[in-house]
């Protein structure tokens, strides 16, 4: 990533015309020292609760599938004190609301694109969706109009859905068109983890605001998009109270361009339990850990340890390049408030996950992501749908080698479809948290890593990309097609239907 100078920083906020009338909870970061520009509106840490995402029930149910409603519009709501923000929603809220989903039962989502004024297209990240179902960048439903979307949940996994519409994915994500959506099995349920109420969804975001509270959408000249407040599920810099009980906490990084490196303030150690794809093979304990955009983590947090009346900050480390700007090097805050019984516990193993030797590998291919005159490219190209980039065949075992040659920039390279393991960065072995199925490789500055997959079970074409989603869009996508005379990835049209008055 491009480091950003403090003056840079500035430069994205607005004019702090305004700056009089504040409501007394806001402060205006640098108000006094740098004349005529501002940051956003800086509340309170720790004020608010931290919000959870209403779980959405189905609208009907049948003996295989659950068929639910969602609504894109654009809503006014409440992010900073005081002040109003306009977003674009899934029902109107961001995040969007919450699926829970068993595996081995049918989906079906009628995604309607009411108010937002823009073509829209739902990517439900992680799930292996048919092609057409799978959020294809051109596959676009116009407003006033409604697609069904069919998803088979056969993982077990904290996924997310989000808009994928070709060149403005980065903005309709920013703007609110993202939440969480999990899928769990008997299996999982059956182990002894914290569950429920201690099983939390956390959504980190970064947003610019202006001092009237408008979303700041500014790419820097289709480079990054940073904001300079923390949200988690929507809320800016919140805070959780929790008994003295182990939490199960998902944690997915719905940024456009910021990647955190968490840790807590008490210098304890995450156990961590799952990856993008869900339960890793053992709990593995770090300190810390790198999140890129659309990774997703699982990791237990033991509130047991601490008494009563104690605050642990869910801090961002950041990394050599990620200082821009005062403020998001923290998340959330953890207040222990009661004492409670812990009935939970952390087995010594999870799930079996079945290794793919890299001796089954039929190929290897090289994809090499950089910038280069003004465009973000994959082995020299730009995203062509007329293009195919891999043609593996149903079934086979490919390594990928994803690399970046560039100091400056990091890319969280995303497959779709399919569930890889990492074999190496760099030459050696990843990091411990990330030795489970993944579907976002983090490629840091001058990394290289080798990622083994088996494709299918679908044919079709597919996209994989950056997910900076300001690089996705302009233009760090390509497509590979599995087997051949798969469904294409577009829509029939006479299934995108006009939407029901609202
Ligand atoms: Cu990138």
């Amino acid at each position: 990533m491009k480091k950003i100078t403090r003056r840079e920083a500035l430069k994205l906020g607005t004019l702090a015309g305004g700056s009089l009338l504040l409501p007394t909870t806001l402060l205006y970061r640098n108000q006094a020292s740098i004349a005529g520009t501002a940051g956003s509106p800086q509340p309170t840490r720790f004020a608010v609760k931290l919000p959870i995402p209403p779980v959405l029930n189905p609208v009907r149910s049948d003996a295989t599938t659950d068929y639910y409603e969602m609504t894109m519009k654009k809503a006014r709501i409440s992010i900073l004190p005081g002040l109003t923000t306009e977003i674009w929603g899934y029902n109107g809220i961001a995040p969007g609301p919450t699926i829970k989903q068993r595996l081995g039962r049918k989906s079906v989502v009628r995604f309607i694109n009411n108010s937002v004024n823009t073509p829209t297209s739902v990517h439900l990240h992680g799930m292996a969706s048919l092609p057409q179902y799978d959020g294809y960048a051109e596959d676009l439903t116009l407003p006033g109009y409604y697609k069904d979307y069919f998803f088979p949940n056969t993982r077990a996994a904290t996924l997310w859905y989000h808009d994928h519409a070709i060149h403005n994915t980065a903005r309709n994500v920013y703007m609110g068109l993202a939440g969480t959506y999990l899928v769990q099995d008997e299996f999982e349920l059956g182990l002894p983890l914290p569950k429920g109420q201690y099983d939390v969804p956390l959504l980190i975001q970064d947003k610019q605001f202006t001092n009237t509270g408008k979303l700041v959408f500014d790419t820097q000249g289709e480079k990054s998009q940073y904001g300079d407040v923390i949200l988690v599920n929507g809320a800016p810099w919140p805070r959780m109270e929790v008994g003295t009980s182990k939490y199960r906490f998902r944690i997915l990084n719905g940024s456009i361009s910021r990647s955190y490196k968490l840790a807590l303030s008490n210098g304890d150690d995450f156990i961590m339990i799952g990856t993008d794809a869900g339960l890793m093979s053992a709990p593995v304990n770090v300190k810390n850990f790198r999140l890129g955009m659309a990774e997703r983590y699982e990791l237990i947090i033991d509130f047991s340890k601490y008494p009563v009346g104690s605050q642990v900050v869910l801090q961002n480390l950041g990394l050599p390049n990620n200082d821009d700007y005062d403020g998001t090097d923290q998340i959330m805050r953890f207040d222990v408030v009661r004492s409670e019984p812990d009935n939970s516990s952390i087995p010594a193993t999870l799930r079996t996950i079945q290794p793919i030797p890299e001796s089954s590998a039929v190929r290897t291919r090289e994809f090499r992501y950089e910038r280069s005159n003004g465009l973000w490219v994959i082995n020299g190209k730009v995203w062509d749908d007329k293009r195919v980039d891999a043609n593996p065949q149903l079934g086979d075992v490919e390594i990928w080698r994803l690399y970046n040659n560039s100091g400056g920039w990091f890319h969280p390279i995303h497959i779709h479809l399919i569930d890889c393991i990492m074999l190496d960065r760099n030459g050696k072995p990843p990091f411990p948290y990330e030795r489970g199925l993944k579907d976002v490789f983090y490629v840091g500055e001058n990394e290289s890593v080798r990622v083994i997959g088996r494709y299918g079970p679908n044919t079709g074409k597919y996209m994989s990309h950056c997910h900076n989603t300001v690089h996705e869009d302009h233009d760090m996508m390509n497509q590979f097609e599995v087997g051949q005379g798969g469904p294409s990835p577009l829509s029939d049209p006479a299934k995108i239907l006009p939407a029901p008055s609202l």
